[in-house]
């Protein structure tokens, strides 16, 4: 009797059995790439009733930001969310989309994604992690204390940075570029450490940029993607049901995050300008200068790949 009970009790708790992954993130819990991987949370559970809860962890509480994806690939947690482009010195193609003026727009990011993305799960796939989405920040503008006319208004200054993409740019501007992980601009720019940065409209927002920036040029520089991954064998140890379940809730994050992305490029530009900052476009010479600062940027970038560059940007090109 003693055994039939504790046989019933033993596949009760087989039945109940529940996985948890921690999720970590470099990014604050209401911006809008955690909010789109707490409704991934909530769907992967929902689909499996339960048996897979992702706990996600934002704001560098688990890792910083730059530590996540070793810390996934060695198993310190589970899953984990990084912008692609910090990954170049490790895996070059990953910098595709922080190169300057080469995507245009939502469609062109999505083109370039759809023939990045085999080359980024080969390259995950080698480190034992598998891509599970990815999603783009709004266009990169110029943020500046002072109005822009030209390159020579940005020499000197100081620039906030990301990664090393936004370093070399601020070098090739001849500004000295200044790492302000995305959580702490606002602080930066009160304490009087940055005169300037490129990133997006949003960025500018959850900061609060404008009580000490004053102008927001919007150049469209680039749209660099964060990835959201997982740890291999955490992912091959859940039941196939479950595994189809995190696929589907993958795909979907994937078009909801986009969806999200492009709308909140649009208010955020909107809320610049509601809190009285000058937003507009940099003037005609300038963007040469700019667009030259580009070219420059992705000759040197494809001598630092390789041939693998080819396999994106001939296609990328020729169906234009
Ligand atoms: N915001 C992030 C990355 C790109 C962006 O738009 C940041 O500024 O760190």
């Amino acid at each position: 009797m003693k055994l039939l009970l504790l046989i019933a009790l033993t596949a009760a708790s087989v039945a109940h059995a529940q996985t948890r992954w921690q999720l970590a993130t470099g990014y604050r819990a209401d911006s809008f790439h955690t909010q789109n991987a707490a409704q991934f949370a909530a769907d992967v559970e929902q689909a499996t009733a339960g048996a897979l809860r992702i706990q996600l962890r934002p704001n560098n509480t688990l890792f910083k930001l730059g530590e996540i994806r070793q810390a996934v690939q060695e198993g310190r947690a589970e899953a984990g969310e990084t912008i692609m482009s910090s990954m170049v010195g490790d895996i070059p193609i990953a910098g595709v989309d922080a190169i300057p003026f080469v995507v245009h727009s939502y469609s062109d990011a999505r083109r370039l994604w759809h023939l990045q993305r085999p080359l980024i799960e080969k390259h995950f796939a080698a480190r034992g992690l598998k891509p599970l989405y990815v999603v783009p920040w709004p266009p990169q503008g110029l943020f500046s204390n002072k109005p822009v006319r030209s390159g020579a208004d940005l020499k000197g200054t100081r620039m906030r940075t990301y990664n090393q993409s936004t370093v070399r740019i601020a070098e090739m501007l001849g500004a000295s570029p200044v790492d302000v992980p995305m959580v702490d601009v606002n602080r930066a720019l009160v304490d009087g450490k940055v005169d300037s940065m490129i990133t997006s409209a949003v960025t500018g927002v959850e900061n609060r940029v404008w009580g000490q920036i004053g102008y927001f040029y919007g150049i469209n520089a680039w749209f660099p993607k964060n990835i959201v991954f997982v740890n291999a064998k955490a992912f091959d140890a859940l039941p196939s049901t479950d595994r189809e379940a995190v696929i589907q809730a993958a795909t979907r994050a994937e078009e909801r995050g986009w969806a999200l992305s492009e709308a909140v490029a649009s208010e955020s530009m909107q809320e610049l300008q509601r809190q009285g900052m000058t937003v507009g476009r940099v003037p005609a010479a300038f963007e040469s200068e700019l667009k030259r600062l580009g070219e420059k940027f992705s000759r040197e970038w494809v001598k630092s790949v390789g041939t693998e560059a080819n396999l994106i940007f001939i296609p990328y090109y020729l169906h234009r």
